[in-house]
């Protein structure tokens, strides 16, 4: 059933060319917060600076009378309190998680959402139940073939009233690094971030990643609710079934060279050595390459790999580059062992999703005759 409120579009839109921001990408923006970029010189993304993404509002949970039920198509059904799951064996899984729409921003026509520049992003150590165990507990049926996740918060999207709910194949379910996460850097969850559990499915976009999670049911055929058929779907054309959005595909961005401008936030640099760094991930496979270009965005060199921080969490890189007085542009590009490589191109749907494109970072050098400014410190 659609609901009908006057004054709401139930479409979504996309901008005009040339049109500015909306209000309405102004009220998500300024709930919805990307990690600055400079925290990607943290391994693990500290408190407060991890993204954030909440379709509708943050629930109050009382995790007194808060219960996990694991239902459907299984053998036995379990309703479980925050303390029996705290009773059960944890496991801590080091997770760079993205939103699907991360890149939205920079897209042509743009995609009237959340419009993401390249922040919504953030790595943290997710510790929690294997949901593996959770589901060898409740025994599913041998016709099983998805599970449902269900969280507390509800809303109303393109007309559909609805809780937030995403499904995953019960294959993709087994994983033991998929988690009912009830700690996030060693800390109860925060409100924002899923409290009192969430659901942690490593490599994929954010939108699998249900957060308040209350329900978790198996089904025994394909899902067919809002943020899996409707939502997050790979859409030339508004009336095309289109594929799903699953897996993260490889991006690195830069830790913001030099300084910045207040308030174009235009990045300014001393010349001579400049130490570049960042971070890149996929979910596909291991980064196995980053390569940095100067100018061009033709010719390419072979940035420096940091040590790996674990199998789904991002992965450091650093170059040192000779900064020349004048303006310059920079750009990173990762690939990972799957073959796959950011394109430099955006890749176009009409929800702005997957957007991984390589995105240039405009940096202005200082003359010589610059240098002796109080506070030069050469970063
Ligand atoms: N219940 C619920 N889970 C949710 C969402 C939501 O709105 N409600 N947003 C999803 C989306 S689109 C993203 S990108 C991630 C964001 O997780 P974070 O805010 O902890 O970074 O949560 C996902 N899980
Ligand atoms: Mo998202």
């Amino acid at each position: 059933m659609t609901l009908t409120v006057p004054g709401i579009d139930p479409d979504a839109r996309l901008a005009e060319p040339d049109e500015g921001f909306a209000a309405e990408e102004l009220r998500l923006a300024s709930r919805n917060h990307a990690m600055p970029m400079e925290a990607v010189r943290w391994d693990v993304t500290p408190p407060g600076l991890y993204y954030l993404l909440v379709h509708y509002d943050i629930p109050l949970v009382d995790e007194t009378s808060w219960r996990l039920s694991v239902r459907g198509c299984v053998q036995r059904q379990l309703a479980l309190s925050l303390a029996d799951l705290a009773r059960l064996p944890q496991r801590t899984v080091r997770v760079t998680l993205e939103c699907a729409g991360n890149g939205r921003a920079q897209l042509s026509p743009r995609p009237v959402s959340q419009p993401w520049l390249n922040g919504a992003v953030g790595t943290a150590d997710w510790t929690g139940v294997s949901l593996r165990d959770l589901l060898a507990d409740a025994s599913p049926q041998t016709t099983a073939t998805d599970v449902l996740f269900t969280g507390c918060d509800h809303g109303l999207e393109r007309g559909v009233e609805q809780d937030y709910a995403r499904a995953l194949s019960v294959a993709d379910s087994l994983d033991a690094d998929v988690l009912i996460a009830l700690a996030m850097n060693g800390q109860p969850l925060p409100p924002q971030h899923g409290f009192p559990a969430r659901l942690i499915v490593p490599g994929w976009y954010g939108m699998t990643q249900v957060k308040w999670l209350r329900d978790i049911t198996v089904l025994d055929h394909a899902y067919e609710g809002f943020q899996n058929a409707v939502s997050y779907r790979l859409r030339q054309d508004p009336t095309e079934p289109g594929e799903p959005v699953t897996r993260i595909e490889p991006r690195a961005v830069l830790a913001p060279p030099g300084f910045p401008d207040f308030m174009s936030r235009v990045r300014v640099a001393r010349p001579g050595p400049v130490r570049l760094q960042g971070r890149a991930w996929s979910g596909w496979a291991p980064v196995d390459r980053v390569e940095l270009s100067v100018d061009d965005g033709a010719t390419w060199m072979d940035t420096e790999l940091g040590p790996e921080l674990g199998r789904w969490a991002w992965r450091g890189f650093a170059i040192a580059w000779d900064a020349t007085p004048g303006r310059h542009v920079l750009r990173v590009r990762a690939h990972d062992l799957s073959g796959r490589l950011q394109p430099d191109v955006p890749p176009w749907n009409r929800g702005g999703f997957a957007n991984n494109a390589d995105q240039p970072v405009e940096v202005f050098v200082l003359g010589l005759e610059d240098t002796a400014l109080p506070g030069a410190s050469g970063e």
